[in-house]
């Protein structure tokens, strides 16, 4: 059995299309469906519905033999745990600093919301700046408007979200897709199978680009 855990959302809908050129198809609308197990039409590959930050855990532990995470997942999360063979090219964002429109530098130790931590503390080491991280698990727009923080760091794919909330996109810490993410162990036990799916992946890339 292969078994490939993807999150509901962007990710969901802009992969089953790569799956299905790649001749894996759903038998149920996963997005519709509230079995977090689907069944596809072939019998040895199954789908895992997990959180969108849940799905490194599933495959670096080998519940899940491969995934799709945004690579801002991927980059939070961290370790050395997972192989990461492909640039699926989807759900393409940025991820930004932010902070009110017009709003001075401040003065003292930059204020800094996010729930990316991990990322936020690397990107201001790597720039020699002392900060402070607070961590939030949503809404990370409300913090500079509340005084919670000065700015914040999330991944931007309009600005929409930020305009509408009086901040601006500052600094580009980086370019976002989603990645494939593989198990080390599966991608050594069934190094066949999961090489053909992942040609059959980038033809299907290769088409849609
Ligand atoms: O929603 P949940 O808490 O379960 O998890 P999640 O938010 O991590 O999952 P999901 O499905 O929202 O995002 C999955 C992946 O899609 C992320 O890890 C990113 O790699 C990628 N992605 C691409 C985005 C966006 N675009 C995006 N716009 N993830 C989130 N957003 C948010 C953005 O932060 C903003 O709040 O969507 C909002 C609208 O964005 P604007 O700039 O178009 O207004
Ligand atoms: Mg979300």
């Amino acid at each position: 059995m292969l078994t490939i855990a993807l999150s509901k959302g962007r990710i969901l809908d802009d992969t089953l299309p790569l799956l299905a050129a790649a001749g894996v198809v759903p038998t149920e609308n996963p997005e519709k469906s509230r079995k977090l197990i689907i069944p596809t039409t072939q019998d040895d590959v199954r789908l895992l519905i997990v959180r969108a930050t849940d799905v490194p855990t599933y495959v670096e532990h080998g519940a899940a033999d491969l995934g799709v995470a945004g690579k801002d997942v991927l980059m939070e999360y961290g370790g050395q745990g997972l192989y990461e063979p492909l640039d699926l090219k989807i759900a393409n964002c940025k991820l930004m600093t932010a902070g009110k429109v017009g709003a001075p530098e401040p003065k003292g130790r930059l204020r800094v919301a996010t729930k990316f931590v991990n990322v936020a503390k690397r990107y201001y080491a790597e720039q020699g700046r002392q900060v402070d991280i607070i961590k939030l698990y949503g809404s990370m727009e409300l913090a500079p408007l509340v005084g919670l923080a000065d700015k914040i760091i999330d991944v931007v794919d309009t600005g929409n979200t930020l305009r509408a909330n009086g901040l601006e996109p500052q600094e580009l810490i980086c370019h976002i897709s989603s990645r494939l993410v593989v198990n080390k162990a599966s991608m050594k036990m069934q190094h066949g199978r999961i090489q053909a799916l992942i040609d059959a992946l980038q033809s299907a890339i290769d088409h849609h680009a």
